[in-house]
């Protein structure tokens, strides 16, 4: 029966684009428009658009930015919930068209999109479904005024990567009910024009992380219940007040396993649906000079990033552009310092000189971990290895030519097989002793498992718990880059806190939105 369920589990695999989001896995996100200048989040849709006039605008250097971060791809906010247009639209005249910029004949979009392929980065768009402006908002109209935007966006400015339909929504401020969206609408129309961009947010394809404070699950799981992508719940746990709270809030707000086998026993239906942190380097998704030395530090980045790209999630990061129309100095900077890390780190890799472990499928051979190239078409690995039968325990061992410091190791399972690593340990011989240096739980399309350094000449890596048996694309051995995965004791205090009060007590509207969900889709009660 449990063998039947975890075959029932393991039949869920990423779509094409879904791979080759993981692969491409870390984007930038670029919140600009009429609030860059009214120095608001959240606009009413009531500012004058001739506020909209940046002086020295360049995308180019946004993209070369995004780039030096190590960036493949962009998403830009087309239109945030002010409903202010950044590109030529037949839908609405807020928007660029009424501005100064250019004479009104500017488009923001274009320039993006342009400046993406000139420096070969993917673009893709943000467009709030929630709208201030428009007349049409709150009656079924708006549907078809939000499809146009859509089918303007997706056929004007060549391919487009990802769409981003953000679930938050205040608009009881402007005392009009919630849109009634047609999502299946949009979903089906951005697939006939764009077949191969992911859907992400209040969508199918990427799953909204559940906070945006840049924390990432230390679990994080690709299959999970249907139930994570009722869109109903995503709006409810999305931002609905403009207090400058949100975006800071630390905790989940979400459950805090997904995927174990102990929460997928509640489920019957389930999906492939891949986690993205979304967070902002200031404390504001726009840009406020009042912000300009209150980014995030260098250390807070790389634990972003290692938390969330190196825990099986992608990382969208917000670069907000200021009014000149540029990112400012003080944020290129940090860009590009993560970016060094990130390259440097990547060329710390060492080649094992030999490697063993149990015989494996013919044609799926260890020495295939050493490789983690890919075929840019299907984004399958041209190479893996699969041990021939199961067993309780795997060992793969590696050994290297002498000793090297190393203090991390990365591990990326072929998910063209579904995501099976439950538990795995690392060890290392040091001074000709075993020692155990990393004990780890999930793996997926990648896990950058960081320890404290240790001399060693051979690594052992140990898979103590997995759904059938493992299918592994790539395992390797970094010299240390200085890198220090801190939890201080503050943050485990923190994290078991929410454990024990949020999720038991405060959740309830996740078990209530759990519970109707299951209503609908006839699934099996709770356990
Ligand atoms: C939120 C929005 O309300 C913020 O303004 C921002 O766009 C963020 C990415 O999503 O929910």
């Amino acid at each position: 029966m449990e063998k039947d369920r975890i075959d029932l589990y393991l039949s869920y695999v990423p779509t094409k684009a879904q791979k080759r989001a993981q692969r491409e896995n870390f984007n930038v996100f670029l919140h600009y428009g009429l609030n860059t200048f009214t120095g608001k989040e959240w606009g009413d849709g009531k500012a004058d658009p001739s506020l909209f006039n940046p002086s020295k605008q360049n995308t180019d250097q946004w993209i070369k930015t995004a780039k030096d971060a190590g960036a493949y791809g962009v998403i830009l906010t087309c239109k945030h919930h002010d409903g202010f247009c950044l590109w030529q639209t037949a839908t609405t005249n807020y928007g660029v068209a009424s501005s100064p910029y250019k004479g009104g004949k500017g488009d923001i979009v274009r320039e993006v999109s342009d400046s993406c392929r000139k420096h070969g980065i993917k673009f893709g768009v943000y467009l709030s479904p929630w709208d201030r402006n428009h007349e049409s908002y709150s009656t079924p109209a708006y549907n078809d005024v939000y499809c146009a935007q859509l089918k303007e966006l997706l056929t004007n400015y060549g391919e487009v990567w990802c769409v981003w339909l953000d679930g938050a929504c205040g608009s009881y401020m402007d005392g009009k009910p919630r849109q009634e969206y047609d999502w299946q609408r949009y979903y089906a129309l951005i697939r006939s024009l764009q077949p191969d961009a992911c859907i992400s947010g209040c969508a199918p394809d990427i799953r909204w992380v559940g906070n945006e404070g840049g924390f990432a699950r230390e679990s994080e799981w690709n299959v999970v219940p249907e139930f994570a992508c009722d869109i109903q719940t995503i709006q409810a746990n999305s931002q609905q007040k403009d207090d400058g709270k949100f975006a800071q809030k630390g905790a989940d707000i979400v459950y805090s396993d997904l995927g174990s086998r102990k929460f997928l026993a509640n489920f019957d239906k389930f999906m492939w649906y891949p986690a993205e942190v979304d967070v902002s380097i200031r404390p504001g998704w726009f840009y406020h000079s009042s912000q300009d030395n209150m980014l995030k530090s260098h250390s807070r980045l790389l634990k972003i990033y290692y938390d969330s790209v190196g825990g099986n999630s992608m990382l969208l990061l917000n670069l907000p552009p200021d009014r000149r129309g540029l990112i400012h100095e003080n944020d290129s900077e940090a860009a590009r310092l993560l970016g060094e890390h990130i390259r440097k780190s990547n060329a710390q890799y060492v080649s094992p000189v030999s490697l063993t472990a149990p015989e494996s499928e013919k044609g799926c051979e260890v020495h295939n971990i050493t490789d983690y190239s890919f075929d840019k078409t299907t984004c399958d690995p041209y190479g893996y290895y699969t041990p021939a039968k199961e067993s309780d325990a795997y060992k793969i061992v590696l050994r290297y030519d002498k000793e090297y410091l190393i203090n991390r190791l990365r591990l990326v399972e072929n998910t063209a097989f579904s995501q099976r690593v439950e538990t795995f340990s690392i060890y290392a011989s040091v001074k000709g002793k075993r020692k155990k240096v990393y004990d780890g739980t999930t793996i997926g399309y990648n896990r950058i498992a960081v320890f404290k350094p240790v001399l060693t000449d051979c690594i052992e890596v140990v898979f103590t718990q997995v759904r059938r048996k493992p299918y592994i694309e790539f395992i390797g051995a970094y010299e240390d880059n200085g890198y220090v995965n801190k939890k201080p004791a503050f943050f485990r205090l923190r994290q078991w806190l929410h454990k024990v009060i949020y999720e038991s007590f405060i959740n309830r509207e996740n078990k209530n939105a759990e519970k109707r969900y299951r209503k609908i889709h006839n699934t099996q009660s709770e356990k």
